[in-house]
């Protein structure tokens, strides 16, 4: 069996590492070979794995009912996975490879989502922040309890800017992340904020957001907080929060600032129970407005 995926530079000594180092590999040659894998999966599975407590089975494009696990994994997680068990046997034999399920099992499914090619324009601007965190040049690996899917696609989006200077606010749920022009909105100077309704309230297990990323910049006070009430008076539970200096006024955040990029910012919700979604900011290094490209909601769908 063959691995589209290339291995060359990774170099692992634990399940974990090799779990983590796969799906960033999947992450960054995107989802093209999906279904092949899933059949080389399957296939590889049926032989090399036969314990019934940790039997595996494919994502929906391959009809194996008996087997339980890999469906619950989701597709992009199962073809790393598959990636991973074909490159392991060939590497350790096959109790590897079941290792690497019982793994997965454990820490349940990997948050994947597509992401837009790198463009960067114009000439950098100082960034003069405290604790910056650069730019990743790889997509972070997160784990979601199983059943966790996309639930603000196309959702309603309001803003304390509700008139924006540049594009509109739908913008911000459309699945469109690319950097550039007409793909971005620009709101006001000073502390604003945009919401998206979820239209019913849900455990929320990440919000993934893409401000704007033709150029190296960080935006000031990036708070993300869920709530039950539109208002956000009646309480909301703050789930990240960079703003260093409270000039916000919902504490001392003790997140890091952060350069923007393609690979947008990964926030964990931690299963927090609500509605509405509501994300701030304050201008950034580069200039006074706020911008957003977009924002992904996952949870647990209610039902
Ligand atoms: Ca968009
Ligand atoms: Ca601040």
């Amino acid at each position: 069996m063959k691995s589209n995926l290339q291995f060359d530079n990774i170099s692992l000594d634990g399940d974990d590492r090799l779990m983590d180092a796969l799906l960033r590999e999947h992450a960054r040659v995107g989802s093209h070979a999906d279904e092949g894998f899933l059949t080389r999966l399957a296939s590889f599975l049926d032989e090399e794995c036969e314990s019934p407590g940790i039997a595996i089975s494919p994502a929906a494009t391959v009809k194996r009912p008996s087997h339980r696990l890999a469906w619950s994994l989701g597709l992009a997680a199962t073809v790393a996975l598959a990636a991973g068990l074909i490159w392991q046997s060939q590497r350790a034999g096959p109790s590897a490879g079941c290792r690497l399920v019982q793994q997965s099992e454990r820490r349940g499914m990997a948050l994947l989502t597509d992401f837009p090619p790198e463009l960067i324009e114009g000439t950098p601007k100082a960034m003069s922040v405290p604790n910056l965190v650069n730019a990743p040049d790889q997509a972070p690996v997160f784990f979601v309890p199983q059943g966790t899917a996309l639930l603000s696609r196309g959702k309603k989006v309001t803003s304390s800017d509700d008139n924006p200077i540049i594009g509109s606010l739908d913008l911000i749920t459309d699945g469109d992340k690319q950097a550039g022009e007409g793909y971005f909105v620009e709101l006001l100077d000073g502390l604003q904020w945009v919401q998206i309704d979820l239209e019913k309230s849900t455990a929320i297990h990440a919000i993934w957001l893409w401000h704007y990323h033709s150029q190296r910049r960080a935006y000031h006070d990036v708070i993300v907080q869920i709530s039950n009430d539109p208002e956000f008076k009646t309480g909301f539970t703050t789930v990240y929060n960079n703003d260093y200096d409270n000039s916000a006024k919902f504490g001392v955040g003790r997140d890091n600032p952060y350069v923007e990029s393609r690979f947008g910012l990964l926030v964990d919700g931690k299963g927090t129970k609500g509605r509405y979604v509501r994300l701030y900011s304050n201008g950034n290094t580069s200039n006074e407005m706020n911008h957003y490209i977009e924002v992904e909601v996952y949870g647990i769908p209610s039902k």
